[in-house]
């Protein structure tokens, strides 16, 4: 495969600092040439452009800085079209997770039915209505979904960016009230810590990757690295306990690549100012070279 690595160092989505240095965090853990190893052609595209959060004015009426990240995003949508168009898997390293509205925005150009596999601790799937906070990190999955401020739905000029049949989340262990209601009306599928304990991960990725495979043209996979429990995974904007082991993780990821279906992935929410030396980067490398192909065997 041909692989495009784009950073994206944004954290204006989150409420406190640092996953802006996400992207230098990977890549000082060696991405590219771990994708490399595996046989594929890696380019770096460098950073998209996002600003500082202390050089902008916060309050935008229940969205914290709308518009320094709609126009990120834009941007984001903007690459990762040019490398679907250039016949490269775009791989968008965070950032806070509302970035993937703008990778979803390029994932979705020119009718391209995307299926969504969002692995996470959290939903992100509040509005403007739901969310306690404001912050749009919790949020993009929604306007994914074309559910909430007309503004983050429309980034890229694709509303709604994926049907609702065709998400899943696997590994969710905290979600909001509201947000919970807004999930259960809704037709996305979402299997949480708890499926994964009664189930396992085996199974529960089965199912995950039959319905966003399922009628789809590609797959996009969006790795929040809280997903995986804080043991592993220390350095993240939202730590939350519970979550997925390191083997229940590769395990995913790997049954990503033997799907045959990704077409795009972020890797986000990785806090190196949280962390412990660099190692949530390293995972966040070697989950991303898993499901890039890489086997144990
Ligand atoms: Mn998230």
């Amino acid at each position: 495969m041909n692989v495009r690595i784009l950073g994206v160092p944004m954290d204006l989505g989150a409420n406190r600092r640092g996953t802006d240095m996400g992207p230098s965090a990977v890549r000082s853990a060696n991405l590219s040439d771990r994708l490399e190893e595996l046989g594929h052609t890696v380019r770096d595209g460098g950073n998209v452009f996002a600003h500082e959060p202390e050089t902008q004015t916060r309050d935008e009426g229940g969205l914290l800085f709308l518009d320094e990240i709609v126009e990120t995003c834009e941007n984001v949508g903007r690459r990762v079209h040019k490398a679907k168009t250039d016949g490269e898997i775009p791989l968008v390293i965070g950032g806070d997770h509302s970035i993937s509205m703008g990778t979803m925005a390029g994932a979705a150009s020119e009718g391209t039915r995307v299926g969504v596999l969002w692995i996470d601790a959290h939903t992100d799937f509040n509005t403007t209505k739901t969310s306690p906070s404001g912050n749009v990190h919790g949020m993009p999955l929604a306007a994914i979904a074309g559910i909430g401020d007309p503004r983050l739905c429309e980034i890229g000029g694709i509303a709604p960016k994926a049907r609702e049949g065709d998400i899943v989340i696997v590994g969710a262990r905290s979600v909001d009230g509201a947000e919970s209601e807004l999930l259960r009306e809704s037709n996305v599928t979402v299997f949480t810590m708890r499926d994964i304990d009664e189930r396992g991960m085996s199974r529960v990725m089965e199912s995950a990757l039959t319905i966003a495979n399922e009628g789809t043209d590609r797959l996009h996979v969006s790795l929040d690295m809280d997903a995986v429990d804080p043991e592993s995974a220390p350095g993240v904007g939202t730590p939350k306990p519970g979550g997925l082991t390191y083997r229940e993780a590769h395990l995913a990821l790997e049954m990503v690549s033997d799907s045959g279906q990704l077409g795009s992935m972020d890797v986000v929410e990785v806090n190196p100012i949280l962390d412990e030396g660099n190692r949530t980067a390293e995972l966040g490398v070697e989950l991303a070279a898993s499901a890039f192909g890489k086997k144990i065997l």
